[in-house]
């Protein structure tokens, strides 16, 4: 082992840069792809690409442990060799630390399944905190890096104006360089610049994972309702307060299309394909129907999850029984209004008794952006198979690929 390491350490310093250097395409890459598959913008536009786009983000995120386990192995003498620079010491812990952080996160969060939602949801805290955190810092350190914003005394190539210095070593040091005040420049255009991200992220999702901040943004998203269905449900008393005590958590509004907004005249509810009877509601008298009340979690496949909700609805299962499904029909299709997403459930996972067509969320009509006027909610599965915007259920024979699963999710979403 010891000559091993003996071996690693000829050619030092070379070794070092390229590290470097490797280690600084690596986090390009990441923070690119990272910064896509957050972003809500690229879902619909990339659809089967934005599954690819995941993939690399996982295979280049476990790759980047290799640079930094090489890095450590040579690390003993370059921490011998900052010891007169504890700024760059601080920098190498600081990036080691993001590094390790985003590695650790990120693996649970790939191993979503292993973990459960609870694991996952603190790993995307930290993923996203580590992000908003690291990603200005790097940025803002390998910017400083380029040559001519470091004083020339620091450069390791020297520079004519070395000579200069060493002339009139006694002149008087100004306050600040040029340089100097051109990094602080930079410092403050990207805390402006992504400041404000970062603290609407700090409220939305570590004021939604406490439960704290979490129902102020909902407000909002309730505001921007761009739905016009009248007349608005009546909550039952169970939801009206909800019995689940309001949901704990923060929703990410997630949709492969513009939302879409409905009233009286444009929107629908039919449930039809291999039923008894075909049956068509429009809104004054689908919101006639009798409703239930449930309690339950929502956990999203990207590490997210909002506890608690307190749906009202119709079960699936009611509406199904309804329309009478016909002994050849194998599959239960499932529209959005959207036009484009759908999804399925088979017989038998429609017949769970927790599978509900929702239309109040805490004792109110469920946003646009939330998927309302009515939704899909389908508790024991990962949140890909709410459907929002459902407004249609069609039974059918043989099977159907959803949105999603055509484009690489697992078609086992059991959470
Ligand atoms: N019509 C439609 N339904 C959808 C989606 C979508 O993009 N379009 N995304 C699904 C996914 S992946 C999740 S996690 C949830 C998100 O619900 P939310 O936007 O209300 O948070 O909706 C699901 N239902
Ligand atoms: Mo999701």
């Amino acid at each position: 082992m010891s000559g091993f390491i003996e071996r690693l350490r000829k050619g030092y310093g070379k070794k070092l840069v390229s590290l470097h250097a490797w280690n600084g395409w690596i986090v390009v890459i990441l923070a690119l792809t990272g910064l896509i598959l957050v972003g809500g913008f690229w879902r619909g536009f990339l659809g089967e690409g934005r599954v690819w786009i995941k993939w690399l983000h996982i295979l280049v995120g476990i790759a980047s442990i290799l640079p930094v386990m090489y890095y450590l192995l040579l690390a003993g003498k370059h921490w011998k060799q900052l010891r007169e620079k504890p700024w760059q010491r601080f920098n190498v812990l600081v990036v080691l630390g993001l590094l390790l952080g985003w590695f650790g996160s990120g693996v649970l969060l790939w191993q979503f399944r292993a973990v459960g939602p609870g694991v996952s949801n603190v790993a995307l805290v930290i993923h996203d905190l580590l992000t908003w955190i690291g990603l200005p810092y790097i940025i803002y350190h390998s910017i400083t890096r380029v040559k001519w914003l470091k004083e020339p005394k620091k450069r390791t190539v020297p520079s004519p104006q070395v000579a200069e210095d060493e002339i009139h070593p006694a002149g008087p040091q100004p306050l600040y360089t040029r340089r100097a005040f051109i990094r602080g420049a930079i410092g403050v255009g990207l805390g402006l610049t992504i400041g404000p991200s970062f603290l609407k992220w700090m409220g939305d999702s570590l004021g939604g994972f406490t439960g704290l901040g979490g129902s102020q943004s909902l407000d909002k998203l309730i505001e921007n309702d761009s739905n016009e269905l009248l007349p608005a449900p009546e909550p039952l008393p169970a939801s009206a307060p909800p019995i689940g005590g309001g949901a704990a958590g923060q929703f990410r509004v997630y949709t492969v299309t513009p939302i879409p907004s409905f009233t009286n005249e444009n929107w629908s509810f039919v449930v039809d394909g291999l039923v008894q009877q075909k049956l068509q509601w429009n809104w004054e008298q689908f919101v006639a129907l009798k409703r239930t009340v449930q309690v339950s979690d929502f956990h999203c496949v990207t590490g997210w999850s909002v506890y608690n909700n307190t749906w009202e609805g119709i079960t699936l299962k009611e509406l199904l029984k309804l329309a009478g499904v016909k002994p050849k029909a194998q599959t239960v299709k499932l529209y959005s209004g959207d036009g484009v997403y759908t999804d399925t459930l088979t017989l038998e996972q429609a017949d769970m008794d927790d599978v509900m067509v929702a239309v109040m969320h805490d004792g109110k009509p469920i946003p646009s952006d939330l998927g309302g006027p009515v939704r899909l909610v389908v508790p024991k599965m990962y949140a890909y198979k709410s459907v929002k915007w459902l407004n249609r259920i069609e039974l059918i024979e043989g099977e159907h690929v959803g949105y999603w699963e055509a484009r690489g999710y697992a078609n086992d979403a059991w959470v």
